[in-house]
């Protein structure tokens, strides 16, 4: 058997339900009974980074040896807990990234160019009346990424066709990037008109996007975050927007998503999407695809695709 934890894609759902005795979590109260009667035969878990594999869920299930995240993202699994029960864990990497690294693009570019507000002042019938103004180009501008990664070298490789100069923080050097590395996040923020936040949320990544880093970044800056919403000091940076000590923002994750700071909704320098990301129909198949190849291969005792431990 296998529990998917929340749903996240119909399609996913049905190509599980072919193959496997599948138990949809969320029409079924993790109680006593439902344990006593399926936990034994429960042997993976499907989770996202909506609802992912905690230390309760996977103790619920003393048979448990897979977890599959329907997401690159790990921040969801007490991976931990995994390891100390021998449980193996898959992720999603690779075939999300590229549309990961054109949302961040399309962000910086709507928040540069004032996309979204110029589509809601033509909507608004405002521009029989007046004049929109003047945005500021994103070409030739000077990015920073934080991390450099699979999700942060397509920025990166992207960025520069647009004639940026690329700059990064990370945990070491990547010698063979020719980008030019910060070891502090601070250095590279003052260095940067643009900061991309793309790394993975661990403890060391936790509001990594500070007070400090978003003055560094400064009042004609852009952060644009495709990571996580805790990377950043979300009621930190709400107050630079609201005091202009920061530029714009194009946002894709939040701390406590689905909810939005409404102080936000009012701002026309932000930009402001549902954490959709990896969100089209190619990418969210092949991450299906992905996730029933790892379970398949895991059930047969072969080698996992994209094992994460
Ligand atoms: C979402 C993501 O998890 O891969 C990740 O880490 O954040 C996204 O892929 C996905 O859309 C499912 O919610």
């Amino acid at each position: 058997g296998v529990a998917m934890t929340t749903p996240m894609f119909t399609y996913l759902e049905q190509q599980l339900e072919r193959r496997f005795n599948l138990f949809k979590l969320w029409n079924h109260p993790l109680d006593s009974h439902f344990l006593q009667e399926n936990a034994q035969s429960i042997r993976a878990v499907v989770g996202c980074t909506k609802s992912g594999a905690d230390a309760c869920l996977i103790d619920s299930f003393p048979a448990l040896e897979i977890v599959a995240t329907f997401s690159v993202g790990l921040d969801k699994i007490d991976l931990p807990k995994c390891m100390e029960k021998g449980i193996r864990v898959v992720n999603t990497p690779d075939v999300l990234t590229d549309d990961v690294a054109d949302a961040a693009i399309g962000l910086a570019m709507a928040v540069s160019r004032r996309i979204s507000e110029s589509d809601r002042f033509v909507r608004s019938g405002s521009w029989t009346k007046d004049r929109f103004g003047l945005a500021t180009r994103f070409n030739g501008k000077s990015v920073g990424i934080l991390g450099l990664g699979r999700i942060g070298s397509a920025i990166a490789k992207r960025a520069e066709a647009f004639g940026c100069l690329i700059g990064y923080s990370a945990r070491s050097e990547k010698h063979h990037s020719g980008y030019k590395y910060f070891p502090s996040v601070l250095d590279l923020a003052a260095n940067s008109q643009i900061l991309f936040v793309s790394c993975a949320l661990t403890e060391e990544t936790r509001h990594i996007v500070n007070r400090e880093v978003i003055n560094a970044l400064g009042p004609n800056g852009i952060l644009i975050n495709v990571g996580r919403g805790a990377h950043v000091d979300e009621s930190e940076l709400v107050s630079a927007l609201l005091e202009g000590r920061l530029g714009g923002a194009g946002l894709d994750v939040f701390e406590n998503e689905p909810h939005v700071p409404e102080q936000l909704f009012e701002l026309g320098n932000v930009v402001l999407l549902p954490h959709v990301g990896t969100d089209t129909i190619e990418t969210s198949i092949a991450m299906a695809n992905l996730v029933i190849s790892n379970l398949e291969a895991h059930f047969r005792n072969e080698p996992l695709i994209t094992p994460v431990i």
